[in-house]
C-alpha cells in the first residue's frame, strides 16, 4: 500500500477519509438550523389492524409540541398516500388501516427529541387487530385477509405474475432430460442494516417558497423529482442535499414517510423540522431485502453437461410494493438466472405478493435481485454435483461459459459484454490450492474426525450500471448520468457528477478518473456530489452504477475538455490541431515534443487576453450525459472453506478465496475494500441473518441483539486474487463492483457448510445456517427460518 499520489489509476489513500477519520464528515443528524424543531413518528403495534380512531388531544397539549400530524391530516393537504418506485402507492402516515408493525401513523413536531416522543406516549390510537399474512406462501389462500383493500377493488393479495425466458424449449429439454435436479429454497428476508440510521432535515422558507431537504438518499436527483409529484412543489424550488453518508447498501434509494412528514412539519410550523430514526426503527420499517421463495431445477446429462434452468419464485414483497428496480422488470434482473453458464435455455416465472411485513424489495448490495439469482443457480449447481457425485468445481469448468463466446446473449436476452471465466476460476482454485484441499478432507473423513471440513465453491456473474434508458427506467426517469468539469485558470478542476457516494469513496476514484485522463493530480480535482442544486441531473448510486455510468460520463466529459484544450493549444502553439498529440498532461507538437503546452498552460490561456480559435468560446469547462450502451458484466470465483462443529453446530470460516474480475479497476485499494465488505456480508447472511417474525407479524429482529452483523471476529482475513477483463464498451474498461461479493459470497458460504455435513447425506438447508439451524440439520430436523435466532 502507498500513500503517494498516483497521477491516475492507482492504489491511493481515500481523500475522503481525512474529514472521516478525524471525526469531520457531515452526516443528516450533524446539520444544525436556527430554530431547528425536531421530530417522531408512532408507529403501530400490530401487523394488521382497522385504525378506528386517532387521538391526539393530550399530545398537542404538552407544552413544547408544536404539530401533531396525521393520516387525516395528511389526507386534508392530498398528501396521506406516495407513490413507490415501483408504480404502488404507500401510506405516508395510515389512515384506514395499518398494515405491518412499525407502520407510520402520527408525526409529532416539537422543540427538542425527547418532547417529541414524549409525545407519542400521549397519542391514542383505537386499533381493531386484523389476522394477519406472515408467510407468502399463505397469500394467495382463499381465507386470507385482503391487505390491500385500499386498492380498487383488490380482492387478494396478489401483486403480479412474470415470467421471462422461453417456456416450450425449457419443458421439452426437462422432458427428455437424462438427469433433472429439484431444490425448493429460501432467500430468507434480510437488512442492509448501514450504521446511519435514515432521516430528514426539512427547510421550507415560506418567503422564497424554497424547500430545502437533507437526507442521507442513494439518489438525491431522483428524490427532486419525487417529491415535487408528491408534494406538488415547483420542482426548481426543492434542493436536495444528501451529505455525507454513513452507509446506505441500497436501503437509502427510496423515500420513506418520514422524510415527507419532516416535510409537511416544515412548511406547517414554518420551522426546520429535523427526523431521525432509531435503530430499532430502521430495522422494522426500512427497506428489507431477498424474500424469495424459490423452487429451481435443472436438466442436464449424465457427464454434467447442464442444458435447462428453470425456477418459480414466489416474492413476498411486504405490505406495499416499493421495490427499486427499472420499472419494465418487476422481479429485477432476477432473469440472469441462467447465471455464468453456457445453457441452452432457460425460464423462470415469478409471482409478487403482498403480506403484513414492511416494503421495500430489492435493497442491500443487490444488483436487482442478481443476488437470489446467483444463490439459485450456485445453490442448485451443487445440488447436480450431489447427486452426479461429481466435484463441483469440475461440473463449474465444464459449464462455464468460455473466452470465445463473448459478447455472450444468455437464453434470457441479456447481452454479457465480455469475460474470461475458467482462467478467474482456475486462479482462485489455484490459490485456494483446491486439490490439497479436497486431499486434506478425505484423509479428514478417513480418520473420522469429528470436526467436519466443508469447501463451497462459487462463480457469479453481475449485471450493473443500468441504462440504457430506453430500456431502464425508474418512474419514467431513465437511467443516465450528467457530469460537469470545470477547469480553473490555474489549472485545477471540479468535477460534478450526479451519483452520490455511500462509503465507496467516489471522492477519490472520480478524482482520479479525471486525474488519469487529463494528467493532472488527484489533489487538484474537487469532486461535488449529492446536492440537486449544484451537480447535474442523474439517477443516483445503486445497482453498482456509479462507475458504469457516472465514471464513464466523467472520462467523457475530461475528453471533451481535452479536445477544447487541444484547439486552445494549437492557437497558443500556432499549429494545426491534427499536428498535435496528447501524452499525459500535455499537448504537443507531433515529432517536436519539446514544443508544446501543458493543461495549466492551457487552461491559464483559456481564461487570458488572447486570441481563441473558432469553436471555442472561452474555458475547457464541459458537460456531458452518459446514456450507457449497455450494462457491464463483473464476475468472479469464489471458494470458502469451512469447520463444522457437529456437537454445536457452530461454523468457523477458516479461509475465503475471492477472485473478481470487474475489468480496468480505478483504484485496487478501494475495490478490495468494497469486496472485503461484501464477504463480511455474504457471511452475515450464510451464517446469522434473519429478518424473523412471529406468527402474529410481530419483528423479533428489532435490535443487533436479534439481528446479527458479521464482525471481525466470524470473518477470516480474506485472500483476494483479481483477473482483469476490461468492458468493450466502457470508456475506461471498468465494470462496476460495488456489490458483487454481497452477490457472490453467500453461496460459496452455504455450499461450503452442505460439504461439511455431506456425511449426513444432507443436500440442502436453507439460510442463515446459524449453529442452532446447522445442528438442526444434523439432527435431521427441519430448518427454522421464522425465528430471530435460531
Ligand atoms: N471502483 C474502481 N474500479 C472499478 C470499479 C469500481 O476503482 N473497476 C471503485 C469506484 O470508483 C467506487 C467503488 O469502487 O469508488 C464502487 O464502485 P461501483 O462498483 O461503481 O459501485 P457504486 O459506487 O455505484 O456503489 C454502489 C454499490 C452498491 S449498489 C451498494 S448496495 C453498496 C456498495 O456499492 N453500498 C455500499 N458498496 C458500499 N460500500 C460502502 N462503504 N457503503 C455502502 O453503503
Ligand atoms: Cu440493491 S442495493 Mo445497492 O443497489 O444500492
Amino acid at each position: 500500500m502507498t500513500t503517494s499520489t498516483p497521477m491516475g489509476f492507482g492504489r491511493m489513500h481515500r481523500k475522503e477519509d481525512a474529514r472521516f477519520i478525524r471525526g469531520r464528515g457531515q452526516y443528516v443528524d450533524d446539520v444544525q438550523l436556527p430554530g431547528m424543531l425536531h421530530g417522531a413518528i408512532l408507529r403501530s403495534p400490530h401487523a394488521h389492524a382497522r385504525i378506528l380512531s386517532v387521538d391526539t388531544s393530550a399530545a398537542e397539549a404538552l407544552p413544547g409540541v408544536k404539530a401533531v400530524i396525521t393520516g387525516e391530516t395528511l389526507a386534508g393537504l392530498g398528501l396521506a398516500w406516495m407513490p413507490t418506485l415501483s408504480k404502488d402507492v404507500q401510506a405516508v402516515l395510515a389512515t384506514d388501516k395499518v398494515r405491518f408493525q412499525g407502520q407510520e401513523v402520527a408525526f409529532v413536531v416539537a422543540e427538542d427529541r425527547y418532547i417529541a416522543r414524549d409525545a407519542l406516549e400521549l397519542i391514542e390510537v383505537d386499533y381493531e387487530p386484523l389476522p394477519s399474512v406472515i408467510d407468502a406462501r399463505t397469500a394467495l389462500a382463499e381465507a386470507a385477509p385482503v391487505i390491500r383493500d385500499d386498492l380498487d377493488g383488490k380482492k387478494d393479495n396478489h401483486i403480479f405474475d412474470w415470467e421471462a425466458g422461453d417456456r416450450a424449449h425449457t419443458e421439452a429439454i426437462f422432458e427428455r432430460a437424462e438427469v433433472r435436479v429439484s431444490q425448493d429454497m429460501l432467500y430468507p428476508r434480510v437488512h442492509p442494516a448501514p450504521l446511519e440510521t435514515c432521516g430528514a432535515l426539512a427547510d421550507f422558507d415560506k418567503v422564497t417558497g424554497k424547500l430545502t431537504v437533507w437526507c442521507p438518499t442513494q439518489a438525491p436527483h431522483a428524490h427532486r423529482t419525487l417529491y415535487a409529484m408528491v408534494a406538488g412543489l415547483p420542482e426548481h424550488k426543492i434542493r436536495v442535499i444528501s451529505p455525507d453518508i454513513g452507509g446506505g447498501f441500497g436501503g437509502k434509494v427510496g423515500i420513506y414517510p418520514g422524510y415527507v412528514c419532516a416535510i409537511v412539519g416544515s412548511i406547517v410550523t414554518g420551522k426546520p423540522v429535523k427526523w431521525m430514526e432509531d435503530r430499532s426503527e430502521n430495522l422494522m420499517s426500512t427497506a428489507f431485502a431477498r424474500d424469495y421463495h424459490m423452487t429451481g431445477e435443472i436438466a442436464a446429462t449424465q457427464d454434467g453437461r447442464v442444458q435447462a434452468i428453470r425456477v418459480k419464485v414466489l416474492a413476498d414483497h411486504g405490505a406495499f410494493n416499493g421495490t427499486a428496480q427499472p420499472t419494465k422488470f418487476p422481479a429485477g434482473f432476477f432473469h440472469v438466472f441462467s447465471g455464468s453458464y453456457d445453457i441452452e435455455t432457460a425460464h423462470c416465472e415469478v409471482t409478487g405478493v403482498y403480506s403484513n411485513k414492511a416494503p421495500g424489495g430489492v435493497a442491500y448490495a443487490c444488483s436487482f435481485r442478481i443476488t437470489e439469482a446467483v444463490y439459485l443457480v450456485e445453490r442448485l449447481m451443487d445440488v447436480l454435483a450431489y447427486e452426479l457425485g461429481m466435484d463441483p468445481a469440475e461440473l463449474r469448468m465444464k459449464n462455464l461459459l468460455r473466452a470465445d463466446q463473448f459478447p455472450y446473449t444468455s437464453p434470457t436476452g441479456w447481452e454479457y459484454d465480455s469475460g474470461d471465466y475458467p482462467r478467474t476460476l482456475a486462479l482462485a482454485m489455484e490459490m485456494a490450492g483446491y486439490d490439497k484441499l479436497r486431499a486434506e478432507q478425505a484423509e479428514r473423513r478417513a480418520n473420522g474426525d469429528r470436526r467436519l471440513m466443508g469447501i463451497g465453491l462459487s462463480f457469479f456473474t453481475e449485471a450493473v450500471g443500468a441504462g440504457p434508458r430506453k430500456h431502464m427506467d425508474i418512474l419514467g426517469l431513465g437511467m443516465a448520468d450528467g457530469a460537469e468539469l470545470r477547469v480553473h485558470p490555474t489549472g485545477k478542476a471540479v468535477l460534478r457528477v450526479s451519483c452520490q457516494s455511500q462509503g465507496q469513496g467516489h471522492e477519490t476514484t472520480f478524482a482520479q478518473i479525471v486525474a488519469e485522463e487529463l494528467g493532472i493530480s488527484p489533489d487538484d480535482v474537487d469532486v461535488v456530489h449529492g446536492d440537486t442544486d449544484q451537480t447535474p441531473f442523474g439517477l443516483g448510486t445503486y445497482g453498482s452504477r456509479s462507475t458504469p455510468v457516472s465514471g464513464a460520463a466523467a472520462a467523457m466529459v475530461t475528453r471533451k475538455v481535452r479536445d477544447r484544450a487541444k484547439l486552445v493549444a494549437s492557437a497558443m502553439l500556432e499549429v494545426a490541431p491534427d499536428d498535435l498529440e496528447w501524452t499525459k498532461g500535455r499537448w504537443s507538437v507531433k515529432g517536436d515534443p519539446k514544443h508544446g503546452a501543458t493543461i495549466q498552460e492551457i487552461a491559464l490561456a483559456s481564461h487570458g487576453a488572447v486570441e481563441l480559435p473558432e469553436g471555442v468560446e472561452g474555458h475547457l469547462d464541459a458537460t456531458c450525459v452518459y446514456n450507457p450502451p449497455n450494462l457491464t458484466y463483473p464476475f468472479g470465483a469464489y471458494i470458502c472453506v469451512v469447520d463444522v462443529d457437529p456437537d454445536t453446530g457452530q461454523v468457523d470460516v477458516r479461509r475465503f478465496i475471492a477472485v473478481d474480475d470487474c475489468g480496468v479497476r480505478i483504484n485496487p485499494m478501494i475495490v478490495e475494500g468494497q469486496i472485503h465488505g461484501g464477504l463480511a456480508d455474504g457471511i452475515g447472511m450464510a451464517l446469522m441473518q434473519l429478518m424473523a417474525f412471529d406468527e402474529d407479524g410481530n419483528h423479533l429482529g428489532a435490535s443487533f441483539m436479534d439481528y446479527l452483523l458479521p464482525t471481525a471476529v466470524e470473518c477470516p482475513s480474506w485472500e483476494l486474487g483479481e483477473t482483469v477483463t476490461p468492458s468493450p464498451h466502457h470508456p475506461i474498461g471498468a465494470k462496476g463492483v460495488g456489490e458483487s461479493a454481497t452477490v457472490g459470497s453467500p453461496a460459496a458460504v452455504v455450499n461450503a457448510v452442505l460439504d461439511a455435513l455431506k456425511p449426513y447425506g444432507i443436500r440442502h438447508a436453507d439460510m442463515p445456517l446459524t449453529p442452532s439451524n446447522v445442528w438442526r440439520a444434523i439432527q435431521g430436523r427441519p430448518i427454522r427460518t421464522d425465528l430471530a435466532i435460531t
